[in-house]
C-alpha cells in the first residue's frame, strides 16, 4: 500500500470535499479525507475479491447486528500502514490519536454483534469467501449517560459526520413487500480489510427507503405531514437498533426489520447466483452457504422457499430441501425466555405469504414425525407452530443442515436440554464452535506496547495471523526481566486508561491499585449485582477489621441496560450508590474505589481490556453461552475471576486452573439446587455478614432516590419468586456468595507477590491462542460451510 499517495489523496479530499487545507482540518475532516483516500486505494482489490467470492462456493453471514466499532485504526493496521501514517501525521504536526473523537459504529447490542464483526475480520484475513448481510440502522445502540447515578439514554446518530467507509449502491436496490407497505432496500457496502492480504470482504447493510420520495400533491396542498408520511413509514424500518439483549420484544417493527433484511439479502444472493450459474437452482446449495446468527434472520428459511417457488419455478418440496442444505444456525442463548417466538397473527398481519409457508413446512415436518411414529409429547416439543406461536429456533432446526453452540459446555447443554428432542432426531446436525476474537483489534491494535514485546520475544509478528504462536512465550513465565517488562506495560496501559476515564467520566482509578473489571451488558444472569454485593462485603470487612491488608482495588464496571429493564437499571444505580458510599468514607476510600464508566462501547472496551488485572466472568453456571470479553481480557494478561460457565471452562482448560480464580457452583450443582428446594433466605439469615450487606439495600444506608428499586432488588433475592421459578434468587447469588468473596480475597492477597501474580497473567496470554476467531472461522469454513480460501492471480 502506497502511504505517500494516501497522504496526498487525503489532502485532495480535504480540498475537494470540504474546501479545507490541512491546517484548517479538524478530526472529523481528517477522518473523512483519510478514509476516502484509503477507500480509493482499495477499490480495485475489493472488486476483485467480490468477483472471486462469486466464482466458487462461498458463504454469507446473516446477522441483524454487526458491532463494528471504529474502523479507521483497524484498517490502517490491516493494511500495514499504521506506523507510517502515524509518522506522516507527526511530520505534518498532527497526532493520529485525534481520530479517537470519531464515533463507533454501534450497530449491535453486545457479544453476538461483536462476534459477527470479528468473524468478518478473520474470514477476510484468511482469504475465505465470506460476506456479511445486515441492517444499516440510522441510529445504533443508544448512548448512555449517568445522571444522579441513573442510566439515561439518547439517540446514537452515528453518521452525523458522514460515513466514509460505506458505498451506496443504488443499482442493487430491491423491493421488499409487506402486507401494508412496500419499501425499497438500498445496500451500503463496507469493506472488510484482511490483515496482510490483498483480500477484502464485503459487509452489505440494507437501508429502508420509500419507493417514492414524497407525495408531491400532498405537499402542494400544504399537507406537509401527509406528504412525508409514507417516506417516514418506510424509513422507520431501519431507523433504530432494538436495544434488547436477550428478552423477546414482541414488536411488529422488529419483525419487519428481520424480514426486510432477509428478503433483500436473499434477492441479492439469488440475483448473483443467476448471473454466475444461470437458472438451474438444483445447484444453488452447491455454491451458497448461509449462516444464521441466532434466530433473528431465521425468517430467511421460508423467504428463500417463497422466492424459489414464486419466481424461479422450483417445487415446494425441493425448495425446502435447497433451504435445508443452504442454511446453518448458530444458537447464542439457553435462557428459555430469550428464545424468539412470533405470534401467528402478527406474522399474518405483516407477512401473510411467509406465514403460509411456515405452516406448510410445519405440516410437512409433522407428517414426517408421524411416519416415524414419534409420540405426541415429542411432536409437541419440536413442532414449529404451537399455541399460535411460531418458534423460530424450531424452524431453524428443521430448515438447516447444522446447528452450533458457541462454547463446548453450551453445546452440551443444547444437546442435553434446550434442543434435546432435535438431538434425538438429528444428532449429526449438532456441532460446537467455541467463539473467538480477532487478535488484530484486541491485541495488535489496542495494545501496541504489549504487541511489540511479544513480537520482539518471538522474533516475529506471525502471531498476528497465528495466535497459537503465543504458546512459545511460556518459557518466560518465570523470567523476572520479562515479567518486569510486562508489568510495566500493564502499568502504562493502566495509566492511559486512567487519564481517559478522568476525561470521560470525571473519576480515575486509585493509583497503583488492582484494576478489577466487569464489562458486558447489564443482565441479572451476568450478576453484576453479585459483584456489587461483594464490594459492600469487603467494605464492611475493612471497616470492622475482619479484613486486613486489603490491597487497594478499583472496581470498574461498564454496562448498558436495556431501557425497559428496570432491575438492570436498578443495579446500575446501586453500583453508583456503593461508589458514593465508599468515596465518602475516609477510612476506606484509599482502599476501594468503584467506578461505573458511562457509555461503554467497543472503543472504551479496547482501553479497558488492555489495562485490566482481573477479569470478572461471574455468570451463574449454565447461563452464559460463551462470553467473548473473557477472551479479550485473557489475551491482554488479566486473570479470570469466574465461574465454570461458557468459555471460562475452556479458558481454564487452556491456561490451567492454577492461573485463574474459579469459584461457585458448577452446572450440575446448580441443577441439583434447582431441584432441591433452594432457599436463599437461609443463607442470608444464617450469616450476619451477608445479612448486613443485603440489609444495606433496605435500611437507609443506600439511597435509590425514592424509586423503591433497591427494595425490589433485595426482594428478588430473598422473597420474590419470579414467574416460572420455584424459588427467589433465580441466579443463585446467595448460593455462590461465600465462595465468590473468599476467592476474591485470595486473589487480593496473591497480588502482593508481584512475580507470582504476573506469571499467572503471562500464562493467560501464552494460552489464549485457541480463542482467536481465526480458529473459529477455520472450523466453520471446514465443517459447516465447506469453503476454501480464494486465490489471487
Ligand atoms: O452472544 C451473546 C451471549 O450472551 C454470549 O454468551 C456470547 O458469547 C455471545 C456471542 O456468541 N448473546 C448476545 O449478545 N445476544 C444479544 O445481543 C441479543 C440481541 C438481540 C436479541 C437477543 C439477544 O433480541
Amino acid at each position: 500500500m502506497n502511504c505517500s499517495k494516501i497522504m496526498d489523496n487525503m489532502e485532495v479530499y480535504l480540498r475537494s470535499d470540504l474546501r479545507k487545507d490541512l491546517d484548517e482540518a479538524n478530526a472529523q475532516d481528517l477522518h473523512h479525507a483519510l478514509s476516502k483516500a484509503i477507500m480509493s486505494e482499495i477499490a480495485e482489490p475489493w472488486k476483485e475479491s467480490l468477483l472471486l467470492h462469486q466464482a466458487g462456493r462461498h458463504a454469507y453471514y446473516m446477522s441483524a447486528e454487526f458491532l463494528i466499532g471504529r474502523a479507521i485504526y483497524n484498517n490502517l493496521l490491516c493494511l500495514g500502514i499504521y506506523d507510517e501514517v502515524e509518522e506522516k501525521f507527526k511530520e505534518r504536526g498532527l497526532d493520529l490519536s485525534m481520530l479517537e473523537e470519531v464515533e463507533d459504529a454501534s450497530l449491535g447490542n453486545g457479544g453476538l454483534g461483536r462476534l459477527a464483526a470479528c468473524f468478518l475480520d478473520s474470514a477476510a484475513t484468511l482469504d475465505l469467501p465470506l460476506d456479511g448481510y445486515g441492517i444499516r440502522y440510522r441510529y445504533g445502540l443508544f448512548k448512555q449517560y449517568i445522571q444522579d447515578g441513573f442510566q439515561k439514554e439518547t439517540a446514537d446518530d452515528w453518521t452525523r459526520f458522514g460515513d466514509p467507509w460505506s458505498i451506496r449502491s443504488d443499482s442493487d436496490a430491491v423491493l421488499v413487500k409487506f402486507a401494508d407497505q412496500t419499501v425499497r432496500a438500498v445496500p451500503y457496502d463496507i469493506p472488510i480489510i484482511g490483515y496482510g492480504t490483498k483480500h477484502i470482504g464485503n459487509l452489505r447493510l440494507w437501508q429502508a427507503e420509500s419507493i417514492s420520495s414524497f407525495d408531491f400533491n400532498e405537499f402542494n396542498a400544504q399537507h406537509y405531514d401527509a406528504s412525508v408520511r409514507e417516506k417516514n413509514r418506510a424509513e422507520d424500518i431501519s431507523r433504530v437498533l432494538y436495544p434488547n439483549d436477550s428478552t423477546d420484544e414482541g414488536k411488529k417493527l422488529r419483525l419487519k426489520q428481520q424480514y426486510f433484511f432477509c428478503s433483500a439479502s436473499l434477492q441479492d444472493i439469488i440475483k448473483k447466483y443467476k448471473a454466475n450459474h444461470g437458472n438451474d437452482f438444483t445447484r444453488f446449495a452447491e455454491f451458497n452457504a448461509i449462516q444464521l446468527n441466532d434466530t433473528h434472520p431465521v425468517i430467511s428459511i421460508p423467504e428463500l422457499v417463497r422466492l424459489l417457488t414464486t419466481y424461479e419455478g422450483v417445487e415446494f418440496r425441493q425448495a425446502v430441501e435447497i433451504a435445508q442444505k443452504t442454511f446453518a444456525y448458530t444458537n447464542h442463548t439457553i435462557l428459555p425466555e430469550a428464545l424468539e417466538k412470533w405470534n401467528k397473527h402478527l406474522l399474518i398481519a405483516v407477512v401473510p405469504e411467509i406465514y403460509e409457508i411456515i405452516e406448510k413446512i410445519n405440516n410437512m415436518f409433522i407428517d414426517e414425525l408421524y411416519k416415524q411414529q414419534r409420540n405426541p409429547d415429542f411432536i409437541q416439543d419440536v413442532q414449529i407452530i404451537k399455541h399460535d406461536m411460531v418458534h423460530m429456533a424450531n424452524l431453524a432446526m428443521y430448515g438447516s443442515s447444522y446447528v452450533n453452540g458457541v462454547a463446548a459446555i453450551h453445546t452440551e447443554i443444547l444437546k442435553k436440554n434446550t434442543l434435546h428432542s432435535f438431538y434425538e432426531l438429528w444428532p449429526e446436525r449438532f456441532q460446537n464452535k467455541t467463539n473467538g476474537i480477532t487478535q488484530r483489534r484486541w491485541l495488535a491494535m489496542n495494545n501496541r506496547e504489549l504487541s511489540a514485546l511479544i513480537t520482539r520475544l518471538l522474533g516475529s509478528d506471525a502471531w498476528v495471523t497465528d495466535l497459537t504462536q503465543l504458546k512459545k512465550l511460556e518459557k518466560y513465565a518465570h523470567d523476572e526481566a520479562v515479567l518486569d517488562e510486562f508489568w510495566n506495560i500493564k502499568h502504562q496501559k493502566k495509566r492511559q486508561l486512567g487519564m481517559f476515564m478522568l476525561k470521560h467520566d470525571g473519576t480515575a482509578p486509585i493509583k497503583g491499585s488492582i484494576y478489577d473489571i466487569q464489562i458486558k451488558r447489564l443482565h441479572e444472569y451476568k450478576r453484576q449485582f453479585l459483584n456489587a454485593l461483594s464490594i459492600l462485603y469487603i467494605y464492611y470487612g475493612i471497616k470492622d477489621g475482619s479484613i486486613q491488608d486489603f490491597y487497594p482495588t478499583t472496581f470498574i464496571f461498564g454496562a448498558k441496560a436495556a431501557p425497559g429493564y428496570d432491575r438492570a437499571k436498578g443495579i446500575i444505580k446501586l453500583i453508583n450508590e456503593i461508589a458514593r458510599l465508599i468515596e465518602n468514607d475516609g477510612q476506606v476510600r484509599d482502599k476501594i474505589r468503584v467506578v461505573f464508566v458511562s457509555n461503554y462501547n467497543v472503543s472504551y472496551a479496547e482501553k479497558l481490556v488492555a489495562a485490566a488485572n482481573v477479569s470478572e466472568q461471574i455468570s451463574t453456571a449454565g447461563t452464559e453461552a460463551s462470553g467473548t470479553g473473557n477472551m479479550k481480557l485473557m489475551l491482554n494478561g488479566a486473570v479470570t475471576l469466574g465461574t465454570m460457565d461458557g468459555a471460562n471452562v475452556e479458558i481454564v482448560e487452556e491456561a490451567g486452573l492454577e492461573n485463574e480464580y474459579i469459584f461457585g457452583g458448577t452446572v450440575e450443582e446448580i441443577e441439583r439446587q434447582e431441584n432441591n428446594n433452594y432457599i436463599p433466605y437461609n443463607i442470608y439469615n444464617g450469616d450476619p455478614k451477608i445479612k448486613r450487606v443485603m440489609e444495606a439495600l433496605v435500611n437507609g444506608t443506600l439511597n435509590d432516590g425514592g424509586t423503591g428499586i433497591f427494595r425490589e432488588l433485595y426482594d428478588s433475592i430473598i422473597h420474590k419468586v419470579d414467574w416460572g421459578q420455584s424459588h427467589p434468587d433465580k441466579y443463585f447469588l446467595m448460593y455462590d456468595f461465600q465462595s465468590y468473596v473468599d476467592t476474591k480475597l485470595r486473589l487480593n492477597r496473591d497480588y502482593r507477590d508481584k512475580y507470582a501474580f504476573a506469571s499467572k497473567c503471562w500464562m493467560n496470554i501464552c494460552n489464549a491462542g485457541k480463542f482467536s476467531s481465526d480458529r473459529t472461522i477455520q472450523d466453520y469454513a471446514a465443517n459447516i460451510w465447506h469453503i476454501d480460501p480464494v486465490e489471487f492471480e
